[in-house]
This record gives C-alpha cells, structure tokens and sequence, in this order.
C-alpha cells in the first residue's frame, strides 16, 4: 500500500469512528423516566420505588457503564413569616434528598441527588400589623401570620421559596480499563435500582420571633445508563498505521 493510500484508509476509519459516537453506534443507552414510566409519579418525599434497565447484551467487549441520575421536584415550598417587631434577614429553603441504591453488587452503590431551593431576604420588615391570620400563642405571644406580604399597605415582612424545578444530576462511571468490575451489568437480564427520600427543609432568621409554613416536595427522577463498546480492532489498527504518516506528511511540508 502507497503511503497516500494508508493515509486516505486511515481518514476514512477515523470518520467512522467518529460518526459512529454521534450516531450511538459505540454506545448503548437505556433510559428510566419516571414521568413517563411510573404512574406512581410524583413522588412524595418518603416515597420511592424501583426500577429495572437491561444489562448489556452485545457480543462486542465491554468498556464502560455510565450511570447519570437526575431528580426534579415538581411541587413544594416554605415560608416564613415575620412576627418580630423588627425587620431583619431570613432564608428558606426546601427540597428532597434522594437516596438511590442498585442491587447490582460492581454496580455504583448508592448515588444521591439533591433537588433544593433556597431563598433569602435580607431587607424583611417589621410585623404587618394588618394581617389577619389565625391566632398563635407561643409563650407570652399573640401571633397572627398571613404567610404573605402585606398588599394595602405593602409590608415585606415574609420570604417565600418555591421548590419546583429545582433539578440535581449526579454521574458514576465504570471503566474496565480502570480495574472496574463490570461482570454483573453484562447479560440479558436486568440491573435494578430501589430510590426513596428525605425531607430538606430549613428557616434561618436573625430575628426573635416567626412563623412557618410549609408543603413538602413532591420529583420525577430519571436514570440513564449507557454502555460504552471498546472501539472496533480493525479501525484501531489503521489509525495506528495512519497516525505515523499523517504526522510525517505535515512535517515534509514545513
Ligand atoms: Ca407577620
Ligand atoms: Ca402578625
Ligand atoms: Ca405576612
């Protein structure tokens, strides 16, 4: 073979190769979305289930397993309302912290995703002395909150956050050529997964006296695993060969 013709057999593998990690060939990707496959969705923080993707089942080696786990809370917020006499600073937040664990022992044990929101106000005034919430009594106090800022007249004594969309997405990869176990994600069965939840929720405030108020979120999650295929040999080879001549042929033009 002419030294043109390594060069011309080595661009063509290369294109292949490349084309083929845009058009998936070398990978192989299986998606659980629990807004389209659960109809238990959304979920209650306390709340999981469990799902199933397929194991690898190619004839092709094996090179790595991606696991990619991304939760969104749909619903949810915290308030809280001001009953000092005094303006000041507050924050809330509000949001899920779940727990997703596989029964696939080299699969990546538990992966967690945080979907939260915070809010802070550090200009709140005083107690709106129009609202007309129900009574409280906390201690020697009498407090009535609307949960809400004051409208006629306007009185910014609450900071309000809002949990839905918040979003968290967290990755694990799995490499053979790093020693990684990947034995138990090949086969025609299925690796399961279990998830469940936790409430995160949070009021912070420099001043004395409050309320709050609050729903807990409810999220979608969705799991993507993907498998990587070690590179056809063949291609490998010719790029090896076309790589040297490639390199010669820009030095002779210097
Ligand atoms: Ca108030
Ligand atoms: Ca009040
Ligand atoms: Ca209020």
């Amino acid at each position: 073979m002419s030294e043109t013709g390594k060069v011309l057999g080595c661009t063509v593998c290369a294109l292949v190769v490349l084309s083929a990690s845009v058009a998936s060939g070398d990978a192989i990707t299986y998606l659980y979305d629990s807004t389209v496959d659960n109809p238990l969705g959304p979920f209650a923080v306390g709340v999981g289930d469990t799902f199933s993707l397929p194991q690898y089942n190619d004839p092709r080696p094996l090179e790595g397993v991606e696991v990619e786990i991304t939760a969104t809370a749909v619903s949810g917020n915290n308030i809280w309302d001001n009953e000092s006499a005094s303006g000041g600073w507050a924050e809330v937040t509000m949001g899920a912290e779940i727990t997703v664990s596989s029964q696939t022992p080299s699969a990546p044990a538990v992966i967690v995703v945080i979907p939260e929101a915070s809010e802070r106000d550090d200009n709140l005034e005083a107690d709106d002395p129009n609202e007309n919430g129900p009574l409280v009594i906390f201690g020697p106090y009498t407090m009535n909150a609307d949960f809400a800022d004051g409208i006629n007249p306007p009185v910014n004594d609450s900071v309000r956050v809002d949990t839905a969309g918040a979003t968290d997405n967290q990755v694990k990869v799995l490499l053979a050529a790093m020693g990684d176990d990947l034995s138990d994600w090949i086969g025609s069965g299925n690796v399961t997964w279990d998830f469940t939840s936790n409430l995160r929720a949070s009021n912070q405030s420099n001043l004395p006296l409050g309320q709050g108020q609050s729903d807990p979120p409810t999220y979608q999650i969705t799991a993507r695993v993907t498998y990587n295929i070690v590179p056809e040999p063949s291609c490998l080879a010719a790029l090896g060969l076309g790589l040297p001549a490639l390199l010669l042929r820009r030095r002779s033009r210097k």
